[in-house]
């Protein structure tokens, strides 16, 4: 059975309470609960209902704000916790949500569990275009280049990115991880990426075997 501070806490985060999600992610790292599980099944299960509730008309752009506010709450406070003492940087990465989406919580969670295993990161935040990431890999020239995009309409900006890395003659320096609910293996191999990982453990598990 769930723990009761987890489905309070899926409950906060569908219904937008953030003062709730705030005091229960507390006190849920005051119990000293697992906080893979109070991601997976307290925070990232509830979004995936708002979705669900967003598709069949149940929901509407505001109420997958609210929520999505609850949940960045949320994050922040476990963040801290996610973070391990590293000496050595494990590599340097320049994330970001491609041009024309906004959606960051799951770019941001890749970014907080990569800085947790050591990454440098240097997060350009969302709607990031081609040719901020061109500049930023040229003027910092980091290992990984990591990118999210969660609308199938926005996928195509993933290609274009890396098509515009090998215009300006940065492609062989980097690698290029990508990741979202609508990416696939398939679609990473079309646009020749590196890697794809399907929720933010991968993601690091990735990371750390493209730069090892
Ligand atoms: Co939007 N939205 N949204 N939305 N939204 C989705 C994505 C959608 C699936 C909802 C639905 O229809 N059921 C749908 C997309 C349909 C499609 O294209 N296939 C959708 C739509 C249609 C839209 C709008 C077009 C709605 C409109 O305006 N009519 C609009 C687009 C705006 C834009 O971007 N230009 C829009 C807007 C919004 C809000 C702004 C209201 C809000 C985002 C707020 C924010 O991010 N700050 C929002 C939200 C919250 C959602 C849902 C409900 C939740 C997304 C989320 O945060 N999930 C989403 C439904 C869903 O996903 N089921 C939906 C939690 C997060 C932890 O998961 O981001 O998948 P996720 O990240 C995962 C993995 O994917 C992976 O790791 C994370 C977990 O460990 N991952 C990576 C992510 N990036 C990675 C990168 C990697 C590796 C792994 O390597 C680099």
């Amino acid at each position: 059975m769930t723990d009761p501070i987890i489905q309070t806490i899926y409950n906060a985060v569908l219904e937008g309470d953030r003062p709730r999600v705030q005091q229960q992610v507390k006190q849920a790292i005051e119990a000293n609960l697992d906080l893979a599980l109070v991601l997976n099944e307290g925070m990232i299960a509830a979004m995936k209902e708002v979705g669900d509730k967003f598709s069949c008309g149940e929901y509407y752009v505001p109420e997958m704000l609210i929520s999505a506010r609850a949940m960045q709450d949320g994050l922040a406070l476990v963040k801290p916790r996610l973070m391990e003492s590293q000496i050595q940087s494990a590599g340097k990465v320049v994330a970001g949500t491609v041009k024309g989406d906004l959606h960051d919580i799951g770019k941001t969670l890749v970014c907080m569990m990569l800085e947790g295993a050591g990454f440098e990161i240097n997060d350009l935040g969302t709607d990031v275009a081609p040719e901020k990431f061109v500049e930023v890999v040229a003027t910092t020239q980091p290992n990984i280049v990591a990118m999210s995009a969660l609308l199938t309409t926005t996928m195509p900006n993933m290609q274009a990115t890396i098509r515009a890395l090998e215009k300006a003659g940065l492609r062989d320096k980097v690698k290029v991880i990508v990741g979202g609910a609508p990416v696939t293996e398939k679609f990473v191999q079309q646009i020749g990426a590196d890697g794809y990982a399907p929720d933010a453990g991968r993601a690091v598990a990735l990371a750390k075997s493209l730069v090892g």
